[in-house]
């Protein structure tokens, strides 16, 4: 008995220490410490001993039955722990990951239209919008542009009805505002235009416009000059240099083009300025009689400059961008860039 005893011991101590689990643990306790359990199978024995062997037996089977019962709720604390601990992994958060979705960018259009914007207000100049849908009258006639002109041929028109357009330049808001508001007044015009092109790396039948323009007494030339030079040097940098050249346009007389020295190569010919040192960056004049006339101001009394200039233009050049479609794909892995 005393064998039987030890054999158990050793055997559920053996079987304890395999345990992974708590259900067997409990089943296990069961087996050997339950009221039908091993031991009590053992214990029956007791009735066949002598006198004397009883109460050492008896000893014996109580400190087995302590040390197995310890061992089990030893046992049950270390499973609980281990089970806890596999929990509290699988629940684990690492609090320190950044769960923000990352943030998008501004589109290269809005960075530089941004830009311009804040170049002419800081200049006094206010921005005004008007409808890309437009009348014939504000897009060309206004803009002393009549029917047989051979500017219209210059540029496809979408035509919606006989006299109902999508606009091709941003001046018929200029044309609007001039109706509506006394001079003096400088204004800029952004918005989107429209012109029947074909798409190839330069040409889009929709493109971005800002045309300005400044109304008062005394306006000269050199006022053009200074603002634009202004413009382009907090554009493209301070030691940018500016020349003009004759141009005509039916809205302004004398008109010209502006073109500032290369950003890549600072005037000494490359690639990107074809080998002149020139860029060619936008278009103004001396705002032409006609136009205020159509707009009831008296050009006698009133006059003043206008430019327009295409914001994916400047965009192309100030991010060395080689073709506008790039603009138009929203392709992320473009946009993310800027
Ligand atoms: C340009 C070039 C030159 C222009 C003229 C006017 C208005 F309405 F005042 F007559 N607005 N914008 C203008 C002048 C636009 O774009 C190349």
């Amino acid at each position: 008995m005393r064998d039987d005893l030890m054999r158990l011991k050793e055997n559920t101590l053996q079987a304890l220490s395999d345990l992974k689990d708590m259900d067997e643990l409990n089943k296990l306790r069961v087996k050997i410490l339950g009221k039908k359990g091993e031991l009590t199978q053992i214990l029956r024995g007791m009735a066949r001993l002598s006198p004397e062997e009883r109460p050492v037996i008896g000893k014996m089977a109580n400190e087995i039955k302590d040390e197995l019962e310890s061992k089990f709720s030893e046992k049950m604390q270390l499973i609980k722990k281990a089970v806890q601990e596999q929990k509290m992994q699988q629940e684990f958060i690492d609090v320190t990951i950044p769960t923000k979705p990352s943030i998008g960018s501004k589109h290269p259009l809005t960075l530089v239209l941004d830009e311009i914007r804040d170049i002419f207000i800081g200049l006094g100049y206010e921005v005004v919008e008007g409808p890309e849908i437009e009348l014939d009258y504000y897009n060309f006639e206004a803009l002393n542009t009549p029917a047989d002109h051979p500017a219209r041929d210059l540029q496809d028109t979408f035509y919606i009805t006989e006299n109902i357009l999508l606009r091709t330049q941003t001046s018929p808001v200029q044309v609007r505002t001039m109706e509506n508001k006394k001079p003096p007044l400088k204004i800029i015009a952004p918005g989107r235009v429209f012109r029947s092109d074909t798409v190839d790396a330069t040409h889009s039948p929709m493109f971005h416009q800002v045309e300005g323009l400044a109304v008062g007494e005394g306006f000269t030339m050199g006022d053009l000059k200074g603002t634009l030079v202004k413009f382009v040097q907090e554009m493209f940098g301070h030691d940018r240099k500016a020349r003009f050249r004759p141009h005509f346009f039916p809205f302004t007389e004398p008109s010209a083009e502006m073109d500032i020295s290369c950003i890549v190569c600072s005037g000494k010919g490359c690639r990107i300025c074809s080998y002149t040192g020139w860029l060619e960056i936008l278009g103004c004049g001396m705002v032409h009689p006609n136009v205020f006339r159509y707009v009831g101001l008296d050009p006698e009394k009133v006059n003043g400059f206008a430019f327009g200039m295409g914001v994916e233009r400047i965009a192309m050049l100030k991010y060395g961008i080689n073709d506008l479609r790039l603009f138009f794909e929203n392709d992320v892995r473009f946009l993310k860039q800027f």
